[in-house]
């Protein structure tokens, strides 16, 4: 095992890893920003490098000072957590070459997946379900012509995207030659890519994705779903596992398609396979994320894994110790992700200083935060604030056990996204499971009005 590694990010998200690491008798570096001088993940590593000034551009993106960070400190491997470098493959090329280890799949594994119209070729290599639609479109005409084909309405994606980035619907003939253009010129100025491809479109469809771990070894197993269909702007707010719409057989199919994708491309480390779940129970591959998510302590508690110690020990060579037969699933796990927005002012961002923190606790709550007392919450980077994570027996005391959590919580000095959470917590498309990707859409009106409801009642 490594004795000492870098950890490239900040937030909640290094300290996660470094508390693992702790775990393992790793040492850690942690790489800061100036803006992030007095933060946790400065404050809990043994070590710390700062590698620029405030943006991330400027620090955390600073391939050369990572680089010397690793150098300087005589760390052996590199996490990259998500976001910032996690699925840039260049900087997973770079730390190979420069002789540190890349703790996530190999450089080609993340550049093939991230080519979204090859990786839904892979996938339907693999024997996965894929939405009816194309490849690489070469022009209007020929997107016009599939979507003949098809049926309307179909949905261009742009092939460099991912996450909604460059995606525009279109309901007829008319719509889509104008969206062919914009979408690509987007997918160009956005991307430096502007090649597209075209899907049928699902009209209310769930966001489902399967965790998979894999080893250097050939092995390959999967750790069940998490619902996240409750997002915003393609921001994920809550997350669940299992899914209420996943029965065991379905899990099962899912499962294996999604580690058959896995060891077809060769994939080492922990990955994440995005299925978009239809009404009808059909599921088809939408893209393959080769990170630890932010979501991933769902998972977590139902499987009893540490998902980052499993990334450690398969980044150093180490074979699984468990096999598909070993992995079970206990009770039910909610996240809500707060964030430094207010989300009756449209999620507007509010940083600022936190005055007083007090986090939730007691049976089955768990919170991954870097926030503290007095901390600061710089403007220049995302703006969660804590991941509030509850278990409970089964779907109905995880919900309670959530509404009780953020009831409990201080986060005084800044606006968060709780009363949001609170009001989806309490509606009844959300209790009976029914929420799918349109939640927000068609349900928005009714959970602002939940929000308002609520905070009368308080001032009261
Ligand atoms: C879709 C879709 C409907 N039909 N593809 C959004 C993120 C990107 N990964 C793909 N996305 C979607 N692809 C087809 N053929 C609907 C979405 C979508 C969505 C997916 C997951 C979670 C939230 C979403 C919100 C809007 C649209």
């Amino acid at each position: 095992m490594f004795k000492k590694i870098l950890v490239c990010n900040r937030g909640e998200i290094a300290l996660r890893i470094m508390r693992t690491c702790k775990e393992l008798g790793i040492e850690c570096v942690a790489v800061h920003a100036e803006a992030d001088r007095h933060s946790l993940h400065v404050k809990y590593a043994d070590e710390s490098v700062c590698v620029g000034k405030t943006t991330s551009a400027e620090s955390y993106l600073k391939v050369p000072n990572l680089i010397a960070a690793a150098e300087i400190t005589g760390a052996e491997a590199i996490h990259p957590g998500y976001g910032f470098l996690a699925e840039n493959a260049g900087f997973a090329e770079t730390v190979i070459e420069n002789g540190f280890v890349w703790i996530g799949p190999q450089p080609d594994t993340i550049r093939s997946l991230g080519d979204k119209a090859a990786a839904r070729a892979t996938a339907a290599t693999a024997g996965v379900p894929i939405v009816p639609g194309t490849g690489i479109l070469a022009s209007v005409e020929e997107a016009l012509a599939a979507a003949d084909e098809i049926g309307y309405p179909v949905l261009l994606k742009a092939s460099a995207g991912g996450g909604g980035k460059g995606m525009r619907s279109a309901a007829n003939g008319e719509e889509l030659q104008r969206a062919f253009t914009t979408a690509a010129n987007e997918a160009k100025s956005a991307f430096g890519d502007g090649r597209l491809y075209l899907e049928k479109y699902l009209a209310r469809p769930r966001h489902v994705e399967i965790q998979i771990l894999a080893d250097s070894h050939g092995n390959v197993v999967h750790l069940g779903e998490r619902d996240c269909s409750i997002q915003r702007r393609h921001q994920k707010l809550v997350e669940e596992a299992p899914s209420p719409a996943v029965s065991p057989a379905l899990r099962a199919r899912m499962g294996a398609d999604a580690v058959a994708l896995a060891t077809l491309v060769n994939y080492r480390s922990a990955g994440t396979v995005e299925y978009l779940l239809d009404e009808d129970g059909s599921y088809y591959f939408m893209e393959m994320n080769t990170r630890i998510q932010v979501e991933h302590p769902v998972t977590e508690w139902l499987t009893g894994v540490d998902l980052v110690r499993e990334q450690l020990l398969v980044a150093a060579g180490e074979p699984l110790d468990f096999r598909q037969e070993d992995v079970t699933f206990t009770g039910c796990a909610i996240e809500c992700r707060v964030n430094a927005e207010d989300p009756s002012r449209g999620f507007l961002p509010g940083p600022g200083k936190v005055r007083d923190f007090h986090a939730p606790g007691g049976l089955g709550v768990r919170v991954d935060s870097h926030l503290y007392t007095g901390y600061t919450v710089p403007p220049y980077y995302d703006s969660l604030l804590a991941k509030i994570i509850v278990h409970g027996r089964d779907r109905t005391e995880a919900i309670a056990r959530m509404v009780r959590a953020l009831d409990e919580s201080v986060f005084e000095g800044v606006p968060t996204s709780i009363p949001f959470h609170l009001a989806v917590l309490t509606h009844p498309v959300f209790q009976e499971g029914q929420a799918t990707t349109r939640f927000l859409e068609e349900h928005g009106a009714e959970l602002l009005e939940a929000m308002h409801v609520r905070s009368q009642t308080e001032q009261a």
